[in-house]
């Protein structure tokens, strides 16, 4: 676009807003994840003291990227409208939940799910549903709300809560695979068997040391 048609096709006052509002929105987003993550920051404290012994490895968060949300929203069909994400957008504000044990997960879903300010709109239990993939994790969509000077705002955040077994094969598997469009090439078959193969061996290890665990019962008690 050369510097004649910039003036004549773009509104600058219209383009401003548009970004003000986007950045708000991101702002937003940025606080509901605050407010979640310090729930499960308080919980895991509360764990350690009472059980001496963490069920929350690590937390990571993350705000999905303008590309990203243009990219989901346009697959979807709908074009890119402060409304369209806040509407048909449940992971824009994203926070993944590391977990040492497998029933520290459905523990920490218990106890988010029982607090009267959160609702829970949308479950997907990857876990005892694995995807064909061998993906496993424990999907959330809750709503939290938000507290900003015009007032209470309801805010989504998407929470995966998985364990240490579960986010090492997701995160190799995505960097070998997901969205590359590996599909095509020759020997993917293969590859495809290999990493259910090493997602049945990390389930296996999970079942083990949740077993092990069962055993030696509650740490505060040794
Ligand atoms: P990114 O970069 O991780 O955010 P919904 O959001 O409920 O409308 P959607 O998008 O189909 O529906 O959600 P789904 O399938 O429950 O979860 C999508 C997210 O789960 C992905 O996010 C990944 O983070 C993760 N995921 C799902 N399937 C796989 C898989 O086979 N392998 C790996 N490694 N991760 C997976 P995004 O948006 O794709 O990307």
């Amino acid at each position: 676009m050369n510097e004649k048609s910039w003036t004549k096709d773009v509104a600058p006052a219209e383009f401003i807003e548009n970004a003000k509002n986007f950045q708000d929105l991101i702002m937003q987003y940025r606080c509901a994840i605050r407010e979640v993550q310090t729930k499960l920051e308080v919980l895991d404290d509360e764990f350690s003291v009472e059980y001496k012994r963490n069920p929350i490895s690590f937390i990571k968060t993350r705000i999905k990227k303008p590309q990203s949300i243009f990219d989901k929203l346009q697959r979807m069909g709908l074009e890119f409208s402060i409304e369209n994400i806040q509407k048909y957008l449940n992971d824009v504000a994203g926070i993944r939940v590391v977990c040492a044990f497998v029933d520290d997960i459905y523990w920490i879903v218990d106890l988010i799910t029982q607090q009267d300010d959160i609702k829970v709109l949308k479950v997907k239990d990857y876990i005892k549903n694995p995807k064909p993939s061998g993906y496993r994790s424990y999907h959330m969509v809750v709503e939290i709300p938000v507290f900003f000077s015009k007032g209470k705002t309801p805010m989504k955040v998407e929470l995966q809560i998985r364990t240490n077994g579960m986010d090492f094969w997701a995160t190799l598997e995505h960097q070998l695979r997901y969205k590359k469009g590996i599909e095509e090439i020759p020997g993917y078959d293969h590859i495809s068997a290999q990493l259910q193969h090493c997602a049945q061996a990390v389930m296996d290890a999970d079942t083990e040391m949740q077993k092990m665990k069962n055993q030696i019962g509650h740490f505060n008690e040794i």
